[in-house]
Parts: C-alpha cells; sequence; structure tokens
C-alpha cells in the first residue's frame, strides 16, 4: 500500500463511517424529504444529500484541489490528478423502506485507474477497504472472493433497471438462465453486492444501467480480493455495464448472460 493510498483510504473510511451513521441516526427519525429523479422509483431522500454534503465538504477541507464527482450532483474539477467518486447512499430504495441493504461508496481514481475504494454497511457496522495493491479487507480482516467454477453451483446477483421496459427484458434473461445456476439474488446495492462476491458471500454478480460512483469503489475491493471484474462482454469496465465473479467463473457468465439473451 503507498501512503497515497493509505492516506486516502484512511479519509474515505472517515467519511463514509461518519455519513453512513449520519444517515442510519436520521432514518430512525423517519424522512421529510423524498423525492424522484429518472423515473418515478428513482428515489433521493435528505439523506441522499446531507451524505454527498459532508463527504464533499470532508472531502475539499483535506484535498481542496481533488475533482469530486457525486451522484446527487456534485460536479467538481480538479488539478491535483485524484478524482473522487462518491454514491452518498447506494441503495437508496432499501434506505427509503428502512431496510438494512444500503451503503456509502466511496472510491478515488488517478491517471492509472483506482487508488483506493471503500464501501461502508451503516446497518451492519461493516466498512470494506482496499487500496491499489494492498489487498481488500472486511472491517480490517482480509477478503477473497469465493472458489465455485460450476455455474449450476453458483449464487449469482444481478439488479434491475429503473426504466420498466429495461426490466423486461432483464427479467426475461433471468428466465431464460435460471435453470443453470445455483440460485438468484436481487439485494438492491450495486457496491453491496459487488462487495458480497469479494467477501465470498455471492459467487457472482452482473448489472447494466450503473454509475461509476455505484461500482468505482467496490470494483477495487473485488479486484483486490482475487475477482475479475468487466462489462458483460469480458472487456474491462469502461461504461454502465459490470460483471463480477473468481477468473475460473467469469468467461462462463459471459457466456451464459450472451445466450441467455434479454429478449
Ligand atoms: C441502485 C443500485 C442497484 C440498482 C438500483 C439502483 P441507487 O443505486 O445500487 O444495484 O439495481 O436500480 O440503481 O439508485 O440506490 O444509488
Amino acid at each position: 500500500m503507498t501512503d497515497l493510498g493509505k492516506n486516502l483510504v484512511a479519509l474515505a473510511e472517515q467519511l463514509a463511517r461518519e455519513a453512513g451513521g449520519l444517515a442510519l441516526a436520521g432514518r430512525k427519525d423517519g424522512l421529510t424529504e423524498v423525492d424522484t429523479k429518472s423515473t418515478a422509483t428513482d428515489m433521493v431522500t435528505e439523506f441522499d444529500r446531507a451524505s454527498e454534503k459532508l463527504i464533499v465538504g470532508g472531502l475539499i477541507n483535506s484535498r481542496p484541489h481533488d475533482a469530486i464527482v457525486g451522484e446527487e450532483g456534485t460536479s467538481r474539477d480538479g488539478t491535483s490528478g485524484i478524482s473522487w467518486f462518491v454514491d452518498p447512499i447506494d441503495g437508496t430504495t432499501n434506505f427509503l423502506y428502512d431496510l438494512p441493504n444500503w451503503c456509502v461508496s466511496i472510491g478515488a481514481k488517478d491517471s492509472d485507474g483506482t487508488v483506493c475504494g471503500v464501501v461502508y454497511i451503516p446497518a451492519l457496522d461493516e466498512m470494506f477497504t482496499a487500496t491499489r495493491g494492498g489487498g481488500a479487507r472486511l472491517n480490517g480482516q482480509a477478503i477473497h472472493c469465493s472458489s465455485i467454477t460450476d455455474l449450476s453451483q453458483t449464487l449469482l446477483c444481478t439488479g434491475f433497471n429503473y426504466d420498466s421496459k429495461n426490466r423486461v427484458a432483464q427479467a426475461h434473461r433471468i428466465l431464460n438462465y435460471i435453470d443453470k445456476v445455483r440460485d438468484v439474488r436481487r439485494f438492491g446495492a450495486a457496491a453491496i453486492d459487488m462487495c458480497y462476491v469479494a467477501c465470498g458471500r455471492l459467487d457472482a454478480y452482473y448489472e447494466e444501467y450503473l454509475w461509476p460512483w455505484d461500482y468505482v469503489a467496490a470494483d477495487l475491493i473485488a479486484r483486490e480480493a482475487g475477482c475479475k471484474t468487466g462489462d458483460l462482454t469480458g472487456a474491462p469496465i469502461h461504461d454502465r455495464d459490470v460483471l463480477v465473479s473468481n477468473p475460473k467463473l467469469f468467461p462462463q457468465l459471459v457466456t451464459l448472460i450472451r445466450e441467455s439473451g434479454g429478449e
């Protein structure tokens, strides 16, 4: 772990814990501001906004020359070469329904890729962290992905887009492969799903239509835990599609997803 990675992950961990604690405590008092974004089921609450405000304020205070992108509207240029990707609450629908499966995700990139990633699940007090070349940890303990190589033994996780037209195609794909895997899970927070693959609670995860703030931090955590990550064709992640699993399962999943279509 480089000194830069060590400093950045420590800052991200501190801010994720503070922001997650704010949202967890606030949720107990109920919600007063609930709005929609891209569709009538793409939600945002006062705590998504408050979490992003706390994290962005902390980043600017500690590292004023870094760039920052946040799900709830932050778009700040920088000159340091470090860019932060912030999902203040990933799993907002779960947060809205007072379900525990939501997290705070903070990742940092430089010109060589992702330097550090932090995913914090406040309801479970579980902190997933990674630095480039420094391994991945859950509450400080090293983690590693599963070693499953048989698709029929694979616990596969996915998610659905907010646009109902896309969801129908996504559901059809599952119909086409459901008999070929152990089972399917849908937990509702991409960053958590990817961290669950990293620590072996899932064998694989894929999803389309994500955003960098959903996956930058968890992608590094998964790779540092021995996973292979990419898009649904197997190419490196470059846009909105993500596939994560151990390296032996990965090509089988690329074929399964392609052959299961979505029509
Ligand atoms: C969510 C993702 C999840 C996906 C949801 C939503 P949000 O992000 O983490 O994997 O299935 O549709 O996009 O909106 O809660 O930050």
